[in-house]
């Protein structure tokens, strides 16, 4: 049953057009998981704000909108969810601090702003830590992950659940990048990215000898397209639905960092439902992460071919290329493991060696 099923549209029609060119496969936005319980009780009525970074087509929309469809098909329509995309109501940062107001129910940002609340999280900012997206999904489903999550209590944040936002690769407008030198610059100057606000990522930027400036999402298209800052870097299924095309030329296909988003609500909104609406708001949580993980995969080496096919000039980095940047960061790691703390590193090296292959 997919009855609140709505909002493909613009995706759909990109995809259709792309047909045939493409070698990875179009997503599949026609079937989301059946909803599936029955209807709950009357606990009351509630409509909840969500505002989320990322544009209508993003995975992270379409999981939220399915998420609202779960709730509102297992509420016979009592409890909403309006969503606010294009972080029209304010970054991660400041959503973040309006669910601890109550001014705003629900948010969906990046784990590397929210380690301010949880510093555990700062985990996932380290370099090359998840070498696929199998070990990456084992390790946010881990109880380590869980007890990050958990971490949030107090914080007036109840942090839901874990799911992907993904390998993050490097984009520019001023050269095609291959190499930490080609970032540093060796005659010109080092490229000016765009971080999220968090200071492994900072560091990881000034490693390389790039000029970092961490600033909000929402203000990065316009920097880009002002010639404020050269670059940034994030997920391709972003960078396309995000159209950065329109103002980067060249991409790096780098991996140099798995974040994964976490889907939060309000505490103040949470103490006003009912036991029944919790869990299943909970329940709903769980669904539409492991449904967004399914998009954001999808999405992933279609995005890269879909911002090709825009004239974006994209670099696939060979082993010994991603060997070099590997090497270029590690003082990343002298620096930030003895903070972050090496037992959690080497808890999250034992789930990442556990789900590889013999
Ligand atoms: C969207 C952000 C974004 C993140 C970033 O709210 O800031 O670059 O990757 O997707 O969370």
């Amino acid at each position: 049953m997919t009855l609140f099923w709505r909002n493909t549209l613009t995706l759909a029609g990109a995809a259709t057009l792309s047909l045939g060119l493409a070698h990875a496969q179009t997503p599949d936005l026609s079937d989301p998981p059946a909803i599936e319980g029955d209807v709950l009780e009357d606990h009351g009525s509630h409509t909840l704000r969500m505002g989320i970074g990322l544009a209508e087509s993003s995975p992270q929309y379409l999981s939220s909108q399915y998420f609202a469809d779960i709730l509102e098909q297992r509420t016979d329509g009592r409890l909403t969810v309006n969503i606010f995309p294009n972080s029209q109501l304010g970054d991660d940062v400041q959503m973040m601090e309006m669910l601890q107001t109550g001014s705003l129910d629900m948010t969906y940002p990046s784990s590397s702003p929210a380690t301010t609340y949880v510093e555990e999280l700062a985990v996932f900012d380290l370099p090359f830590l998840l070498p696929n997206r199998e070990a990456a999904i084992a390790v946010m489903q881990s109880d380590t992950a869980q007890r990050m999550l958990d971490g949030f209590e107090g914080s007036g944040i109840k942090a839901l659940a874990f799911s992907e936002n993904g390998y993050r690769q490097l984009t520019n407008s001023a050269r095609p990048v291959e190499s930490p030198e080609d970032v540093a610059g060796l005659d010109v100057s080092g490229l000016t990215i765009r971080t999220m606000e968090n200071p492994v990522h900072l560091s990881i930027w000034q490693t390389l000898g790039a000029n970092p400036t961490p600033m909000a999402f929402g203000e990065l298209f316009s920097a880009m397209e002002q010639g404020v800052v050269d670059g940034q870097e994030n997920p391709w299924s972003t960078i396309l639905t995000s159209n950065f095309h329109e103002v980067q030329d060249y991409g790096s296909e780098t991996r140099h960092v798995y974040t994964p988003f976490i889907m939060m609500i309000s505490e103040r909104t949470w103490e006003r439902l009912a036991p029944e609406y919790q869990e299943l708001v909970q329940e709903a949580a769980r669904q539409s992460a492991e449904y967004e993980i399914q998009l954001a995969t999808e999405y992933d080496d279609w995005s890269r071919e879909q911002l090709e096919e825009k004239g974006m000039q994209i670099t696939r980095l060979n082993d010994e290329q991603i060997a070099a940047f590997q090497e270029a960061v590690q003082p990343v790691y002298d620096e930030w493991a003895p903070r972050i703390g090496e037992d959690l590193i080497a808890e999250i090296q034992d789930i990442v060696e556990s789900t590889s292959n013999p």
